[in-house]
């Protein structure tokens, strides 16, 4: 992003607001939920945020990955109903029958949802055999009459799905509820390379360095699998003059970047906030899920609820700042 000097005064200000216009209206397909518990049956929603190009869709197609199994759409008023079977890799079992095949693609056709209007396509399914931690794409074609528009970009193993284009839908597949939240979570947590964080306060309290009073921070959990970690805190500029967050590291994480979420051309984007970020005197900033985060790359252990993640902020005029956030859910809560 670039920031005219001038500009630098209200920038905090103005990138919260448009952050806060644009959550909530996401421009790719995608699930309604994007997680699945192993061995449940769901509803996987899809959501059709608008046509292509201006077009209004007239067929969507999706094809059912390995691992979603005995598939039925639900009709919708206006759309004809396709369903293409063929066969599974692996036997399934259904309440004792031996499945060895069934939906592997709907389609709904010959329906007309215009550009001006949103729409969900609902497929209802069971996870099973799948392994915790997979991500599950379901690749997606929208027609619109002879426009075609494919959703079906996947990041590769270990990639970064940002900024991709067209992302094909993808469902996490995560441990049912009886896994994985042992009270000795801390016990496993790795204490090397956290040395410096001594001076560092406990983990949610505030931090005040000069005029800037850092407080709520903290990150979300990371699946098994996830590439990178998302990091939130809030910035109070008690001051008479402007600062500015320069850059954030930690021992956790092998680069930690200051992203923002951006619209353009329809699509919602992060994107890398190269120059930091700029905390207006008698300002708040607010680094918040689906706004302005903190995005850490090279993970070298993921992020597990219970545990702490140390940065070190590094603003323009307050110097560093320690701070410890609190690993709260994948959800953030
Ligand atoms: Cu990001």
């Amino acid at each position: 992003m670039k920031i005219s000097k001038t500009f630098g005064k209200t920038f905090a200000l103005a990138a919260l607001l448009s952050a806060t216009a644009i959550a909530g209206a996401e421009a790719h397909v995608t699930f309604l939920n994007k997680e699945a518990t192993q061995e449940s049956t769901i509803l996987a929603t899809l959501q059709l945020p608008h046509g292509c190009d201006g077009k209004a869709t007239t067929e969507v197609r999706i094809k059912l990955p390995e691992g979603f199994v005995f598939a039925k759409p639900q009709p919708k008023a206006g759309w004809e109903l396709e369903v293409i079977k063929g066969d599974y890799q692996k036997t399934y079992d259904n309440h004792g029958d031996k499945v060895k095949a069934g939906a592997v693609e709907i389609r709904w056709k010959n329906g007309n949802l215009s550009d001006d209007f949103y729409d969900n396509f609902v497929i209802q399914g069971k996870v099973s055999g799948v392994e915790a931690g997979t991500s599950l794409a379901f690749p997606v074609t929208q027609m619109c009459g002879d426009t075609v528009e494919a959703w079906d970009q996947v990041a590769k193993e270990g990639g970064d799905a940002h900024g991709m284009k067209s992302p094909a839908p993808m469902l996490k597949v995560v441990a049912g509820e009886d896994h994985g939240h042992g009270h000795d979570d801390m016990a496993g947590m790795d204490m090397s390379g956290m040395s410096g964080m001594g001076a560092a306060a406990p983990a949610g309290e505030v931090v005040k360095a000069g005029d800037l009073e850092v407080s709520g921070g903290f990150a979300k959990a990371m699946l098994p699998g996830q590439p990178v970690g998302g990091g939130f805190f809030t910035v109070k500029n008690n001051g008479q003059t402007d600062d500015r967050l320069l850059s954030v590291t930690s021992p956790a994480a092998g680069e930690v970047q200051i992203h923002e979420m951006v619209t353009k051309d329809n699509v919602m984007r992060m994107r890398q906030l190269k120059d930091g970020i700029g905390i207006a005197a008698g300002q708040t900033l607010k680094l918040e899920p689906g706004n302005l985060h903190l995005m850490f790359q090279k993970v070298k252990t993921p992020f597990k609820q219970g545990e702490t993640v140390p940065v070190t902020l590094t603003f323009e005029k307050a110097g560093k700042v320690d701070l410890v956030l609190q690993v709260l859910s994948a959800q953030g809560k």
